[in-house]
């Protein structure tokens, strides 16, 4: 029994238009807001699917995996239109994408990778080329120190694509410089609390860190957690010490326009916009999506610091 054979036609297409009008919804599993440029991240998909009318699902997982994985599996019983996943490590996630294919669900990943890119499990990955993010703080590093350096790493979470690929990307530069060394490397979770915690450690650890010519942070929040334990430690960051990291959060650039850091990576936290374009495309039939899709950043210095600070600062 057709539903047109009791409403007037005007209605019938009234009814069809306002279904194709309702708001695309998709779900969007964040790993967390362990740090500045997370939040930036977040807030900015936020802000770009409000513009587009998008009904967007936020899920924080506060880093843990289990509670990505729980959400992508809500978004999937819910029956949304596509899924965004920022994960937080890279392996685990097959079984999840599986589902998600099984039930016609897009996704796309954003930021972090997954081990999972040859089974056609996602659309496409949008995110910053961090091997070259780690190759630019080394060359910066290695020029400002003729390449002679005893370095400390903080590394950011285990496991994580930005931090084995910023890792790789230091690693492969210093590699020619037989007098720049990474005496000492752990991670901060690219987190402020544990990124002060463990460079006290690794300061004790190293007399003091009066042989130690630089920190190489893998995030922003790490390096100005640190920062506090080096003037704690009784030396100066910035000049007995350098800083050099990645991210280019406000409180960072504060950081180098004080003389207290040196060097950052700027991280593009605006993937938002990317992820909804090949979204959209997609669900009009589009099938055409590039695997990957890279978002690039400068290098920033003490130079432009205190400028590039007063255009970030309350944004
Ligand atoms: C890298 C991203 C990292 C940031 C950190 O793209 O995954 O995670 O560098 C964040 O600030 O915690």
């Amino acid at each position: 029994m057709k539903i047109s054979q009791f409403l007037p036609a005007a209605m019938v297409l009234v009814l069809c238009a306002s279904h194709s009008a309702l708001a695309t919804t998709i779900g969007f599993s964040q790993v967390g807001s362990e740090s500045g440029w997370r939040t930036s991240f977040s807030e900015s998909v936020k802000a770009e699917a409000k513009k587009r009318g998008i009904e967007l699902k936020f899920s924080d997982a506060q880093q843990k995996q289990e509670n990505q994985i729980k959400a992508v599996r809500s978004f999937i019983a819910q029956g949304v239109d596509a899924i965004m996943i920022a994960p937080v490590v890279e392996t685990g996630w097959k079984p999840v994408l599986r589902e998600a294919k099984r039930a016609r669900i897009p996704v796309v990943i954003l930021d972090r990778n997954v081990d999972a890119s040859g089974d056609g499990l996602f659309l496409t990955r949008i995110a910053s080329d961090f091997v070259e993010e780690g190759r630019r703080a080394a060359r910066w590093l290695m020029d400002e120190t003729d390449g002679n350096c005893r370095i400390l790493e903080l590394q950011g979470t285990v496991g994580a694509t930005a931090a084995i690929d910023r890792m790789k990307g230091f690693n492969e530069v210093i590699a020619d410089f037989p007098d720049a060394t990474i005496v000492r490397s752990q991670t901060g979770e690219f987190t402020r609390t544990k990124g002060k915690e463990v460079m006290e450690a690794m300061l004790k650890a190293e007399n003091g860190g009066r042989d130690i010519c630089a920190l190489w942070s893998h995030n922003d929040e790490m390096a100005i957690g640190a920062i506090q334990a080096i003037k704690e430690a009784g030396l100066k960051p910035g000049t007995d010490m350098l800083v050099v990291s990645v991210d280019g959060v406000p409180d960072y650039f504060k950081a180098m326009a004080d003389g207290d850091a040196n060097a950052t990576v700027e991280l593009n936290p605006h993937l938002g916009a990317p992820a909804f374009d090949v979204i959209e495309a997609y669900l009009k039939g589009d099938r055409k999506v590039e695997k990957l899709i890279t978002t690039t950043g400068d290098l920033f210095t003490q130079a432009t610091a205190a400028e590039e600070y007063a255009k970030r600062a309350g944004k």
